[in-house]
């Protein structure tokens, strides 16, 4: 156990921090359960005002999960208050928060507390981490942002212009009233094909702007019968059978994805036969049938988003957007068309997010620069060179396309909790993953990835970087990432012992906290070169 270290309060001066977490989502969150469970140290940052992330702030009429509910859940917390077999948005942000007061964590995550940025001190061997709050110094920072965080916003000519309402799909403004308006809707991706038929009966007219086509696939929702959810609570194994089966329906998707994209072809068919039978219009079919292999973007799952693009109060618009102006979108063919109201559903900055620009490394160079130049490159999803004493949860290549993100994020928390075990039972200073164990296993993961559909399937995707690299999606089953993260592996890394690191410096203005717990015993030739 590490000693406690953390001095949370918020005097004067710099708080002295060992383990910081920024970010209470289902990653943010599950790491600082399991730090807590190993009797760990640590503080979490949450620039919201409530655990749950993405699931917090996707507000959207009609936010749902398209994995099912009982794999999307926590292995060490299954929820048998599941009412339906896909959650909506209200019962998954209830459920991340029952963990949060089950676990009791609050305690320990100071809310509405944004990270500016944090930079590696190569005196001290900690973080300098500045907060609106206050600064910090940390042993070490686990990130865990998440990739769906920051909205990406469409740089479409005149859009600061326009003089009604005009929101993200993620920073849904519930107090625009649609009701009766014309209202546009830009993207359609996963959150706009849900938004589409949630407000379509509401609104007087909706415009569809639509770049690519996606791939759409029934959703075999339904609710739970009473005696289903009698069992999830009263017959033990019960929910947890339901949820191996469905990983393992899931894992067989990774043969068509990763593999042999041949195998995807009845997923087509069967997106074929859902557009021929929830539409009729043969024009509207033309429209929405994608030209670029299944799976290559995420396949999207909905019962109603094509019966909302037949209605006659909605149109699909596939010309080109090539302006907005105060009150409606110009299309590049010319037509104008007024609305009252924008729904911006353009996704989210992932391999481009803004954090990276404030996290600044040991030769004082920051992520978003190291990722310019090389690619979102990390290890094991986890570790970036040059970043020492960081650690990261959905990091690069741990995406997914077809099942559950909190089973990787899980398989991450075994990574870094034993990582900060590792750290704390070697008396390890600093500790940063070597270079070559980096380049050995991105080489690695783009080979994998050189069969995949999302290289070989013709689609332009936020999978891919600008370099053209898949440095998002982890590219095997997810078993696979599970057991490389199953234990810390000191050897890829590069560490100091603490007692090794030169001294801190005492100037006459401040004298810095001890860095790192001094009061111990163990031998410092533990600590790996
Ligand atoms: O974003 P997206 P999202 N002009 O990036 C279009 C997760 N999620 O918020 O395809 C016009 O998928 C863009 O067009 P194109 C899930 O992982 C999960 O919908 O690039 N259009 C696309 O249609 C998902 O993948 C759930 O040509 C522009 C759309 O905007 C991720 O979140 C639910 C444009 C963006 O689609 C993001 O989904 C919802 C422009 N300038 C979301 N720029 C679950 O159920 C972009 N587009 C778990």
């Amino acid at each position: 156990m590490s000693l406690p270290v953390t001095d949370t309060s918020s005097g004067a001066g710099t708080r002295q921090v060992d383990t910081l977490i920024i970010g209470s989502g289902f990653a943010g969150l599950g790491a600082a359960i399991r730090l807590a469970r190993a009797g760990k140290d640590f503080l979490v940052l949450e620039r919201g005002h409530d655990v749950g992330g993405t699931w917090r702030d996707n507000t959207y009429p009609g936010a749902a999960c398209d994995v099912p509910s009982n794999l999307y859940s926590y292995s060490f917390a299954l929820n048998p208050e599941w009412t339906r077999s896909f959650s909506p948005q209200p019962e998954i942000q209830a459920y991340i928060e029952s963990v949060a007061d089950r676990y009791d964590v609050r305690r320990r995550i100071e809310f509405g507390c944004e990270v500016k940025s944090a930079h590696w001190n190569t005196t001290t061997h900690r973080w300098d981490v500045t907060t609106d709050h206050g600064d910090i110094s940390a042993r070490v920072v686990v990130s865990a942002v998440g990739a769906l965080c920051e909205p990406s916003l469409p740089d479409i000519t005149g859009i600061e212009n326009f003089q009604g309402e005009i929101f993200h799909s993620a920073r849904w403004n519930h107090d625009a009233d649609l009701a009766g308006k014309r209202v546009a809707v830009i993207g359609t991706g996963a959150s706009a094909i849900q938004i589409v038929p949630a407000i379509a009966g509401k609104v007087a007219h909706l415009d569809v702007y639509q770049r690519t086509a996606p791939w759409v696939m029934p959703r075999a929702d339904r609710e739970y019968t009473p005696v289903e959810r009698f069992a999830f609570r009263h017959v033990p194994g019960f929910q947890r059978l339901s949820r191996a089966l469905q990983y393992v329906t899931r894992e067989t998707q990774v043969v068509g994805l990763a593999k042999a994209p041949v195998f995807l072809k009845p997923l087509e068919l069967a997106a074929r036969a859902h557009i021929r039978r929830q539409i009729r219009d043969r024009e509207l079919r033309r429209k929405v049938t994608p030209n670029f292999q299944i799976g290559c973007k995420r396949m999207l799952i909905s019962n109603n988003y094509y019966p909302a693009l037949a209605r006659p109060n909605v149109d699909l618009i596939t010309d080109g957007i090539a302006e907005v102006t105060a009150d409606g979108i110009v299309t590049r063919d010319g037509t104008v068309r007024k609305v009252d109201a924008i729904i911006v559903a353009t996704g989210f900055h992932v391999t481009d997010s803004p954090t990276f620009a404030g996290i600044f490394g040991k030769d004082g160079r920051s992520l978003a620069d190291v990722f310019d130049a090389t690619g979102m490159q990390g290890y094991k999803g986890s570790a970036v060179a040059g970043f020492p004493n960081m650690f990261f949860l959905v990091g690069p290549n741990t995406g997914l396309g077809h099942t559950s993100m909190v089973y990787m994020i899980e398989s991450q928390l075994n990574y870094v909790t034993d990582a900060i075990r590792t750290i704390d039972s070697h008396r390890i200073g600093t500790i940063e993953v070597r270079e070559d164990s980096q380049s050995e296993y991105n080489r690695s993961l783009q080979d994998a990835l050189r069969t995949s559909v999302w290289s070989n399937g013709g689609c332009a995707s936020w999978y891919l970087d600008k370099h053209g690299n898949n440095t998002t999606l982890w590219p095997g089953f997810t078993f696979e990432f599970r057991r490389i993260t199953k234990e810390f592996d000191l050897a890829a890394y590069r560490s100091v012992a603490a007692a090794d690191l030169p001294p801190v410096p005492v100037t006459v203005e401040s004298a810095p906290a001890p860095a790192t717990p001094k009061k111990t015993r163990t031998p410092r030739k533990a600590a790996a070169k």
